[in-house]
């Protein structure tokens, strides 16, 4: 099977002129600019003794040098290792660790403090890539030749690392295979009927399955282009709408947007699509988009190990509250979380997941793969069911996560960072709805009758351990977490108790 760049190569446009992307500072990039730059960052990568299988991890801003990087690595055969700029010093240098890149590109200003942590895991090389086109990644890229014969991969050869939190202890790799990545953004690209024609407003980040793979691979499988914005503002996405036919976004986007009153029907009345997925939108979303815009979300369902998995029809209803019907070539089906059997229709229980989409495992954890894979299927974890008319939804997790603006944050993970805190005895971390982000971060704290704590203290501690997105935006103390007769924390109780916290415009 060929190398997913070549596969994207083959349907880019021909001429000169045509158009990738223009940034929201007007800098434009032709596909011939795409194919040259990719070239030479993939030249860069086997000058600096990268070799097909190289892990190179990036930890910068959005830009379009960082998805030229991504190309020259699928085009040189490397992994690309894409990282939340958000995580500390202390989150990167597990990812380094474990990944062991032959390269690490971290952002000018942060260099001075990552650099031990790069030297410390064994990275041999270490370059800068700044928002704005500096950096000594973009120094050195220019004398490279534009010209790259890309490499024959096997077929399950990987092309991208993207780590994943779990509900227990480390953060795992899950390794997609180029046939996954080509899989599904030739699917989705039919799908929605993307065609050269269509511009995509891009505000999402890259460092990410929504906008990395869904987002760019399907635009370049089109031989569309974009409008690449640095992140999601308001002001910026209302500017670009008028030049876009689609867009894609978590349902914060969509939230935010309905609150602004240049919002209107006028504004999107020529937008073929807009597509929804990352977390659940909300019914009452979905239908005051429709009313207010007359534009129906397309919403859609995946996951970082799987891409996509199930969407609403481009033609037919979209189903407010459900995340559509399986993708074709994709196998979805219901069962019972604990034995596995196949449940009837309509009953709810584990989504899992079969096809090419399917990931080939989480790096260097054969025995965590196993463990989340049943006859064959991937056990997504999350809680749903399929209607008569094959609509899947979603009504809950099996994983106790909280998914909040978009981003994973597992509570085994923050009660673990709470738990260091010396003054603290022990603490339980819960998800409660959020006006804007779907859902807050919530801790509930037990604090040493020895020490004193309070709230700032413990936000104080917590900031350079953990990324700010998962930091608890509101820490209340109890006398004592309310257990069941096992000795398990009753998180519904406390969901219960907190439900209403974030809904002070405050927050
Ligand atoms: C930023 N902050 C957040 C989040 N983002 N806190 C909780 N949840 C978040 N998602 C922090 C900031 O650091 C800041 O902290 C404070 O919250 C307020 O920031 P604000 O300006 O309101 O946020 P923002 O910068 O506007 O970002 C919100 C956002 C962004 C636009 C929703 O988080 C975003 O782009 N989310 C998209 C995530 C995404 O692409 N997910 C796809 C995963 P302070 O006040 O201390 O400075 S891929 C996936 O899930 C699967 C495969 C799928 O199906 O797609
Ligand atoms: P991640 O691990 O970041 O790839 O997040 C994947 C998880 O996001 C899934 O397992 C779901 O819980 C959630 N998710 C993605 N899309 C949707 C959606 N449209 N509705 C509800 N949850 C979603």
């Amino acid at each position: 099977m060929a190398n997913l760049y070549s596969r994207l190569e083959s349907g880019f446009p021909q001429g000169a002129a045509a158009i990738f992307a223009t940034t929201g500072d007007g800098v434009a990039l032709t596909y011939q600019g795409v194919r040259d730059q990719s070239a030479r960052y993939a030249n860069l990568l086997q000058s600096l003794g990268v070799e097909p299988g190289d892990r190179v991890a990036v930890q910068a801003s959005k830009s379009l040098d960082m998805l030229m990087l991504y190309l020259g690595c699928l085009r040189s055969g490397a992994i690309f290792l894409p990282l939340n700029p958000a995580y500390t010093a202390g989150e990167l240098g597990y990812f380094l660790k474990d990944a062991n890149p032959r390269l690490f590109v971290c952002a000018p200003s942060s260099e001075q403090d990552v650099r031990p942590l790069a030297v410390a895991a064994g990275v041999e090389h270490v370059m800068t890539l700044g928002g704005n086109g500096a950096g000594t990644l973009v120094d050195s890229v220019s004398a490279h030749s534009a010209e790259f014969d890309t490499v024959h991969v096997e077929n399950d050869a990987i092309a991208a690392i993207l780590y994943t939190s779990g509900t227990t202890g480390r953060s795992k790799g899950a390794m997609l295979s180029h046939d996954n990545l080509a899989s599904n953004c030739f699917t989705l690209k039919n799908y929605w009927r993307f065609n050269a024609d269509d511009v995509l407003l891009h505000a999402l980040p890259i460092f990410h399955t929504h906008g990395l793979f869904v987002a760019t691979n399907v635009l370049m499988a089109a031989g569309a282009q974009m409008i690449f914005l640095q992140t999601f503002d308001v002001d910026q996405v209302i500017t670009a709408l008028p030049r876009a036919t689609v867009m894609m976004g978590v349902p914060t986007f969509y939230i935010r947007l309905l609150n602004d009153s240049r919002f209107d029907r006028d504004l999107v009345a020529h937008i073929r699509l807009f597509v929804s997925g990352s977390a659940p939108l909300s019914a009452d979303i979905h239908r005051a988009f429709r009313e207010h815009t007359g534009q129906v979300i397309l919403e859609r369902y995946g996951m970082t190990e799987t891409n996509m998995n199930t969407s609403n029809p481009y033609e037919g209803e979209r189903r407010p509250g459900t995340v559509g019907l399986p993708l074709p070539g994709v196998s979805v089906r219901i069962a019972d979380p604990e034995s596995g059997t196949v449940l009837p229709q309509g009953e709810v229980g584990v989504i899992e997941i079969q096809g090419p989409n399917v990931f080939k495992g989480y790096w260097n954890m054969p025995e965590k793969t196993a463990a989340e894979f049943r006859n064959g299927y991937f056990i997504s974890g999350d809680l749903g069911l399929i209607d008569a008319d094959g609509y899947v939804a979603i009504v809950g997790r099996a994983k106790d996560l909280i998914i909040s603006g978009g981003y994973n944050i597992y509570p085994a993970e923050v009660e673990a960072a709470l738990d260091e805190i010396p003054q603290i005895r022990e603490s339980a971390v819960i998800g409660v709805s959020h006006p804007d982000m779907g859902e807050g971060v919530v801790g509930v704290v037990v604090a040493n009758q020895a020490g004193f704590v309070d709230e700032a203290v413990i936000k104080a501690e917590l900031q350079d351990q953990l990324a700010r997105f998962k930091q608890p935006r509101r820490i209340f103390f109890v006398d004592e977490l309310p257990k069941n007769a096992m000795g398990k924390v009753q998180k519904n109780l406390l969901r219960e108790t907190y439900e209403n916290v974030f809904q002070s415009p405050s927050h």
